[in-house]
């Protein structure tokens, strides 16, 4: 197949920089990190306006959609995320827990679809699923869907021929993020790189599945990197029909705790613009507000909602940690008057 270099302007910031080689169906030259970088620049009025002008494009402005949250095998998990609570080698207090059963899979699901979801996502900390994983996974697909609901799963990277397993049981999304920056990748995670994630992206994609991808912003990166992993997710040929844009979720015990204090923490402006960007970029996707919405005011989860966000997770917890309950996600929408999708 053909391969390209990443073209990008950005420098290398980190000693784990190195050349990605991915294939050119996922890299057009449409949006360089440059070209994202001056969106960010962008005065925030300008940006808000440009991004919000986007939206109307291509989406209502006043509906949001729904996506449900369960972690359907918690913890064990052997790769050295510096998020991730979930991670064996970490002490956050998430204990390995064996694979949910199937009845309580398809109960949560119900609960979420009378609570107005219509989208709901199931994750595995696996490092990828064995064909003995997969199966059960296979069957929750298929009843979630028979509920009425999207499925999405996030379980790790795919082995030739299991997303076309997943495509059969009826799945409609695979979320699997880039989470930052190429250059930046190696100071977050180890155990994987950058060309292993677009593997799998590209074997989601070539089984018709919905590509779910985004990332998270508060990690230490810098603005340029921020623009890189936007850069990537909007070089992307088709680009994700979903982008969730996550904001970190410091859990004690892991690396990255601690990390968005004094001089390395993420003013919400920042964020916002992330968002923002990420709307312009990718007119048509899904732009998801995602983890970090417990720790944002009201006012800020709106202007993320003005810049081009209109999707969120809905229910009291992610996958380890918590989100707004229902009660009061239901509130804010009364006052911005927007219904769910
Ligand atoms: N095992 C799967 C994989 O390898 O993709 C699922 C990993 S994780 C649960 C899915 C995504 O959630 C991550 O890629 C990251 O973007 C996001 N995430 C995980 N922990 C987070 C945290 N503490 N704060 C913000 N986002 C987080
Ligand atoms: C995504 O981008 N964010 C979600 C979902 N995809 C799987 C996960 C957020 C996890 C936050 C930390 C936790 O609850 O464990």
């Amino acid at each position: 197949m053909e391969t390209a270099q990443v073209n990008s302007s950005a420098p290398a910031t980190s000693s784990h920089a190195k050349p990605i080689t991915i294939t050119k169906r996922w890299q057009s030259t449409e949006w360089t990190v440059a070209a994202v970088e001056a969106l960010f620049a962008l005065p925030f009025a300008d940006l808000i306006h440009r991004a919000q002008s986007v939206h109307r494009e291509h989406h209502d402005p006043n509906k949001v959609q729904l996506s449900t949250l369960l972690s359907i095998k918690t913890g064990g998990c052997p790769e050295d995320c510096g998020y991730g609570p979930q991670a064996a080698r970490y002490h956050s207090g998430v204990e390995n827990e064996a694979m949910l059963d199937i009845a309580e899979v398809v109960a949560t699901a119900k609960l979420a679809k009378e609570n107005g979801a219509s989208r709901f996502c199931m994750g595995a900390a696996w490092r990828g699923p064995k064909q003995r994983d997969l199966e059960p996974v296979l069957d929750m697909v298929r009843e979630v869907k028979a509920l009425g609901l999207e499925t999405c799963c996030t379980l790790g990277m795919l082995k030739p021929g299991q997303a076309e397993q997943l495509k059969d049981a009826g799945l409609d999304y695979y979320n699997h993020n880039l989470d930052t920056a190429p250059e930046f990748y190696g100071d977050i995670i180890s155990t994987r790189d950058y060309q292993d994630r677009l593997d799998t992206l590209g074997r989601v994609r070539d089984a018709g599945i919905n590509v779910c991808c985004g990332g998270i912003v508060g990690m230490g990166e810098s603005r340029t990197e921020r623009a890189g992993l936007v850069a990537q997710l909007a070089s992307m040929d088709p680009q994700p029909e979903s982008v969730p844009i996550n904001y970190l979720v410091q859990v004690e015990g892991t690396p990255l705790h601690d990390q968005l204090q004094g001089e390395k923490a993420i003013d919400w402006t920042e964020f916002v613009r992330t968002i923002a960007v990420a709307r312009i970029t990718m007119p048509k996707s899904f732009v998801r507000l995602s983890a970090g919405r417990q720790e944002m005011n009201e006012a800020t989860q709106a202007m993320c909602f003005l810049a081009g966000a209109n999707s969120i997770f809905y229910g009291e917890k992610l996958l380890t940690t918590g989100n707004p309950d229902v009660e009061r996600d239901r509130a804010l929408f009364t006052k911005l008057g927007v219904t769910p999708l």
